[in-house]
């Protein structure tokens, strides 16, 4: 193994944490390479979890009686842990979802369905995932405004000069870390950019929350959409964080139960922040173990993540680059997260994924829910390996090694 940079994770200690890590496939150990699709759970997720169910479960927010209290600190201690986590102003700009997918059509539909009209333009870049990308293309269908895509040049950063001189654009939705290319991009510059022009900008946070430091106040975004699986916590639950002023001048997106103050026959009013948001009953002991999955990251610590993350990145990059017929994409490593996507000259993405899985290697092959990217490219599918805190350059050895395999077997 030849790594030259970091790792100053102690990544042995820390797959002790993740019970899955420890089974085999068809005899071999597994590598799982796909943490961008959703990461593993380290025990201490599991186990708050597991706890809050069996001591501290109730709903929340509606049961005047002690558990109820209980659960209803575990949702808002969680709360507050995600504020700190993304360092919001107010624990009131952070709402629940379940995904970042939905946090995402939330903005789309309280935020754009109302307020887009003809002659105005939304922007979303050419290396979106389809969750930042559909619903801006399907609200600017539904309200008549002008649905542009930004270009991206080869290391997935946005060409702004072909954008510059339209008017109106009063949306701009942009990934912070790409799911296919790894780009890590800038986001205060586009912030700067979007503002200039009276637009907002819809940042797509799924990748970046589980990999780099994020800070809400110094990203200059306007919205950020997050996911819990990526980064440690259980599925079911993600966050939205926006600014106070337009969560307070949105309409809501879901209605029904606890987002309601008053009722009336014809008429009904909305609760403050978050409530206003959060309709239904609260994925309660989801939000507990998201919190428990922050602690972990912090514990960890996200800086000694990204740097794992940036060394993993650059040794896969010279590694699979030594293999005759590969294709590369995407930025240097230091620009990117631990996201590789790569081709290979005569072997189908999904005949490389299958042969990969006989020797216990998880990896990608698809779209990756990017078609607007894979259609720049030319190309219908790719393969993705994608690394977190708990993988081991010596997984990296094994992918490199499967892929020649697969050159073999398929030449
Ligand atoms: N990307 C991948 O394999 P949800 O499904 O809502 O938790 O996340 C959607 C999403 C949004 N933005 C980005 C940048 C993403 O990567 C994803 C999820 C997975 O790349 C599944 S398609």
């Amino acid at each position: 193994m030849a790594v030259s940079e970091v790792p100053t994770l102690d990544v042995q200690r820390i797959r002790a944490d993740f019970p899955i890590l420890e089974q085999t496939f068809n005899g071999k150990p597994l590598a799982y390479l796909n943490s961008a699709a959703t990461s593993q759970k380290p025990r201490q997720v599991l186990e708050a979890m597991t706890a809050f169910y069996e001591t501290s479960y109730s709903n929340v927010h509606r049961g005047v009686y002690a558990l109820g209290e209980r659960a209803t600190a575990g949702l808002e201690g969680a709360r507050e842990k995600v504020r700190a986590f993304v360092n919001a102003p107010s624990e009131r700009e952070i709402i629940f979802v379940r995904n970042a997918t939905e946090a995402l059509n939330l903005v789309a539909y309280a935020y754009g369905l109302a307020r887009l009209k003809p002659g105005d333009v939304v922007l979303a870049t050419e290396l979106e995932h389809h969750s930042n990308f559909v619903p801006w293309q399907y609200v600017a269908n539904r309200t008549g405004a002008e649905f542009r895509v930004i270009p991206i040049d080869d290391a997935g950063d946005p060409q702004l000069d072909a954008v510059a001189d339209l008017e109106n654009v009063k949306i701009v939705a942009a990934t912070i870390v790409s799911n296919a290319l790894g780009t890590i991009g800038d986001i205060p510059k586009l912030a700067a950019w979007a503002h200039e022009r009276g637009a907002i900008l819809v940042c797509d946070a799924a990748q970046a929350a589980p990999h780099i430091r994020l800070d809400v106040q110094a990203l200059g975004a306007d919205f950020i959409a997050v996911s819990g699986h990526k980064m440690c916590g259980p599925s079911g639950i993600g966050f939205l964080w926006g600014r106070t002023e337009l969560l307070l001048e949105m309409e809501p997106f879901l209605l029904g139960g606890h987002m309601i103050r008053h009722v009336g026959d014809q008429t009904t009013t909305w609760a403050e922040l978050p409530a206003k948001f959060e309709a239904g009953t609260s994925p309660v002991a989801e939000a507990v173990g998201l919190g428990a999955a922050i602690d972990y990251l912090e514990e960890v610590g996200l800086e000694a993540i990204e740097a794992h993350e940036h060394a993993l990145a650059a040794y896969a990059l010279d590694v699979l680059g030594e293999i005759p017929g590969m294709k590369l994409y995407g930025p240097p490593a230091e620009r990117r997260a631990g996201i590789v996507m790569f081709d290979v000259d005569g072997v189908h993405p999904h005949d490389m994924a299958q042969i990969l899985d006989l020797d216990a290697i998880a990896i990608r092959a698809g779209h990756h829910c990017c078609q607007p990217l894979l259609r720049k490219l030319d190309l219908p599918a790719t393969n993705r390996a994608s690394f977190y805190l708990y993988t081991l350059p010596e997984e990296i050895d094994r992918l490199a090694a499967g892929v020649r395999k697969a050159k073999e077997l398929m030449g």
